[in-house]
């Protein structure tokens, strides 16, 4: 899955098409270098951001959907609000990805009426809020548990659960310890929840306490998480650098099924 953010830094309409320009062309670049799945998101849920106005959100995504349509592949649109799925499932978007797990008044009663898939995000607390002091007894358990009960209302709000994944919502609410813990456990909570797990680690701030290094230089550090993700069990990764991503996937899928061959058939 390859990360397109549609934020313009300028309002004014000569940056808006621009930005629009932009975010069609680095799709089709993430599509040309492998991606399965384009994630759109036109809300900056930054730690301690500004919430985006509803109407503005819109103005963002609309076009971007409309531009892509024909480019191939599934769209995923990365929101919280009711209001922008109902919108987005008009225009026949393939996923919805609730970073707040569709906890919003009305949004699996949406889904419901609509063949879009869903994903499923843990987060603790609000993106204004949730880095300043996360606190769980059992972060694994804890978020396991949240994912079980929310496929549960899904299914219960009438969604069938071959349409749903689920995702830990790394750095959502989430100390580096925390994030590590969630990581190395991921292969267990695909085997508990039963069904597909989604893992989005690409250039977050684990990455950075890990290697010492800014966002723009997390990038090998972006694709071991990815990679160690699909190994544990991942089957869709949300990245930013889709081509290197793609790359690292491939060696490492020939290799481990050489050694599955190996393992069957020893020479
Ligand atoms: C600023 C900080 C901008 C953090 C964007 C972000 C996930 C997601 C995001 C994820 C799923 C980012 C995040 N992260 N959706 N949306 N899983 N399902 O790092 O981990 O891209 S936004």
């Amino acid at each position: 899955m390859g990360v397109l953010n549609v934020t313009p830094d300028s309002f004014s309409d000569g940056g808006r098409f621009a930005s629009l320009d932009a975010a069609i062309t680095q799709a089709e670049q993430m599509i040309e270098a492998g991606a399965d799945i384009i994630d759109i998101g036109g809300e900056s849920t930054r730690p301690g951001a500004p919430p985006v106005p509803l109407e503005e959100e819109l103005r963002r995504v609309m076009p971007v959907i409309y531009a892509l349509r024909d480019a191939g592949k599934p769209l995923s649109v990365d929101t919280r609000r009711p209001e922008v799925m109902r919108e987005v499932i008009g225009a026949e978007v393939d996923m919805i990805n609730d970073i707040n797990g569709f906890r919003a008044e009305g949004s699996l009663r949406l889904l419901r009426d609509s063949d879009c898939a869903l994903c499923i995000m843990h987060m603790q607390g609000d993106p204004q809020t949730m880095q300043q002091d996360p606190h769980y007894e059992d972060v694994y358990g804890e978020v396991r548990d949240f994912l079980a009960q929310r496929c549960d209302d899904a299914v219960n709000a009438g969604i069938s659960r071959q349409r749903l994944c689920v995702d830990p919502g790394f750095g959502f609410g989430k100390t580096l310890e925390h994030n590590l813990t969630l990581l190395g456990q991921l292969g267990n909570m695909q085997d508990e929840l039963g069904v597909p797990l989604l893992a989005g680690l690409s250039r977050k701030s684990m990455i950075g306490k890990l290697t010492g290094k800014p966002a723009p230089e997390r990038l090998a550090g972006s694709v071991a998480a990815a990679l160690f993700a699909a190994q544990q069990g991942a089957r869709i990764v949300r990245v930013h650098d889709v081509a290197e991503t793609v790359d690292a996937l491939r060696v490492w899928q020939a290799a481990a099924s050489a050694a599955q061959r190996a393992l069957i058939a020893p020479q």
